[in-house]
């Protein structure tokens, strides 16, 4: 793994190819399905099969057109799966960090898992992002790293990530930060960004300084994906910078559902 080490500092990113199990991945998926599943139930009112891959997708898109709040929070119960938070602190990843350098791993910021389509979206940003790079929202340790991978195989056409290779040591990039990530602001060469393909179970690991977007996905399917982050606590200047922590997580000030629960229904539920 040695060698990885020289190749992923030269690279700023390493593709592994059958990282994880096919299987592992696929519970993750299922589990994602199934509680889009419950609510497509409610909403739109069919009993559908999550394995039918075009057929569960239209029903994604009309549960989306149907009721986009529930969608919304049906997409953020989604990012609380025990089983993704699980493969987050897994022993491969901690000894993967290990190996490319880290001497005191911790995760960044939560799991997130995308599904990406033209057709789950109302505005440009959230199903397909420009340029940047991912230290601008994280600010952690300068060493950093996103893990990405598919929970279905992906390749060009599904819109697998596009990256620059050694883009790591060029420095923060100006970045329009309007959007949740910023978008690079000068114009990179085209000819500079590669393509990733990948089948399930490959796992993409990148600097947070490495330039890359999304693909574009010209099917009518949904890209099924998973981003992990990391910091290193032993990095010099995020010590002395005094661990910044970006992100925020707050509740809702009121409740969601007003006048809910009825005492009864928690007298029946503790009966
Ligand atoms: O999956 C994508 O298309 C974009 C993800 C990405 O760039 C990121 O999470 O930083």
């Amino acid at each position: 793994m040695a060698a990885s080490k020289e190749q992923f500092n030269k690279d700023g990113f390493l593709i592994l190819k059958n990282f994880f199990s096919k299987e592992e991945i696929n519970k993750i998926y299922t589990e994602a399905r199934q509680l889009f599943a419950i609510q497509i139930k409610r909403v739109v009112g069919i009993d559908v099969d999550i394995n039918d891959r075009d057929t569960f997708e239209k029903a994604m898109f009309d549960y989306f057109q149907a009721d986009f709040t529930s969608f919304v929070n049906t997409g953020k119960q989604v990012q609380h799966l025990i089983s993704m938070h699980r493969l987050g602190t897994d022993e491969r990843i901690v000894n993967l960090l290990k190996e490319i350098g880290y001497e005191f791993p911790t995760i960044a910021v939560r799991p997130a898992m995308q599904f990406n389509s033209r057709y789950l979206s109302k505005g440009g940003s959230h199903w397909k992002l420009g340029a940047h790079q991912d230290w601008r929202t994280g600010q952690g340790s300068l060493d950093s790293v996103v893990l990405w991978f598919p929970l279905v195989d992906c390749d060009a056409d599904l819109g697998a990530l596009q990256i620059i290779p050694a883009s790591h040591t060029v420095g923060l990039l100006q970045a329009d930060t309007s959007g949740y990530t910023g978008s690079i602001q000068d114009a990179l060469p085209e000819e500079d960004y590669v393509q990733t393909s990948f089948e399930v179970g490959d796992l993409l690991i990148f600097s947070a300084f490495l330039v890359h977007r999304s693909g574009d996905n010209i099917t009518q399917n949904i890209r099924w994906s998973i981003q992990l982050r990391y910091n290193n606590m032993a990095e010099p200047t995020f010590q002395e910078r005094g661990f910044p922590m970006p992100y925020i997580y707050k509740p809702e000030e009121n409740l969601v559902t007003p006048d809910f629960p009825k005492k009864e229904q928690l007298e029946q539920l503790f009966a």
